[in-house]
């Protein structure tokens, strides 16, 4: 399988060689991306092109009401080495938690990143909170309000990742006193409509798969109702779940150390929302190694709009 790089003075191999992610490993990478999003294996030569494409899109990363755990999702990721590979493919300009800047040098770097005449693409985590003039949630003395409405909807596109800045997540959970809301939900009236990477946390390869799909048809993916796109959440946990062949039979685990959960047996009866939950966990899986109900967890349906209220209690069916 071969792939030309886009060049600059130094290739995207080279520059990810010298960072220890082998060509073997990139192209690894590069079809479980385009198995991610739908496309099958043969589409790996056109993941590769577009995750070493010579112009490097700049990306601000905004960061909201949150335990962070979405940019964890991404950074943490072991194999083969996601950060590196997300880190090469973008040219992260502003991201609080990880850049070196701090103080003015910060609130410069995100100016200047607003103003790349190339335009940006704004990344979103963590929900809005809004109530009172959003003074519940302040990064530089500036509340989360003011910040995205001043630079979300100056950008080309938008992603909110994650459940709580796609729908609120954890903070808009019932009683919610500081009016957090999903990223669209707060900003619809200036225009914004950001591609929904719903998951708490979100899984990194949807990210990087909507990165691709982006950089190739320079558009969103086609979405669901709740802008969610299709190719990562048209079908359920359930449907893809390795224990639906116990469900189809009746075999429920009586409770979480019992033999039959070993086995395999379905987890319904112990709270498992796998079928009203869109997401592609199954098959994508985290670290490429497990999710929640391979390891005996049930799924509490933590891409689904509103879930801490609508989906607990979590260990009832
Ligand atoms: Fe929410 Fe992300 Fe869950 Fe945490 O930033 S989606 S609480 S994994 O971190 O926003
Ligand atoms: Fe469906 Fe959950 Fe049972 Fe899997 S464990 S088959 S997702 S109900
Ligand atoms: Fe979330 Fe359910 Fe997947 S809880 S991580 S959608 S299995």
């Amino acid at each position: 399988m071969r792939f030309s790089v886009g060049l600059g003075k130094e290739g995207a191999e080279e520059r990810l060689a010298r960072r220890g992610v082998s060509r073997r490993d990139f192209l690894k990478f590069c079809t479980a991306i385009a198995v991610t999003m739908g496309m099958g294996p043969a589409f790996a030569p056109e993941v590769a092109r577009a995750l070493t494409g010579s112009r490097r899109p700049s990306v601000v990363y905004l960061h909201n009401a949150e335990c962070t755990g979405c940019s964890e999702s991404v950074l943490r990721a072991f194999q083969p080495y996601l950060d590196e590979l997300v880190l090469d493919t973008i040219s992260l300009d502003y991201h609080e938690t990880i850049m070196a800047a701090a103080g003015d040098a910060a609130e410069a770097a995100l100016h200047q990143a607003v103003a790349n005449p190339d335009g940006f693409i704004c990344i979103v985590e963590g929900a809005i909170p809004t109530a009172d003039n959003g003074i519940y949630g302040k990064v530089a003395n500036h509340t989360m309000l003011s910040i995205c409405s001043d630079i979300v909807p100056k950008a080309k596109a938008v992603i909110a990742y994650g459940t709580c800045a796609t729908f609120g997540g954890v903070q808009a959970a019932k009683p919610n006193p500081t009016g957090a809301k999903g990223l669209n939900d707060a900003l619809k009236h200036l225009g914004v409509n950001a591609i929904n990477l719903a998951g708490c946390p979100p899984n990194p390869y949807n990210l990087v798969g909507t990165l691709v799909y982006y950089l190739k048809n320079n558009a969103a993916p086609e979405m669901d109702e709740f802008n969610r796109p299709l190719m990562f959440f048209g079908q359920s946990v359930h449907d893809n779940c390795p224990r639906l062949k116990h469900f189809d039979a009746g075999e429920f685990a009586p409770s979480f150390e019992s033999e039959e959960a070993r086995k395999g047996w379905c987890l319904y009866e112990l709270g498992c929302k796998g079928p009203s939950t869109m997401n592609n966990c199954p098959k994508i899986k985290f670290n490429q190694t497990n999710w929640p109900v391979e390891a005996g967890h049930p799924c509490i349906g933590c891409s689904e709009p509103d879930f801490w209220d609508e989906k607990s209690p979590f260990y009832e069916s």
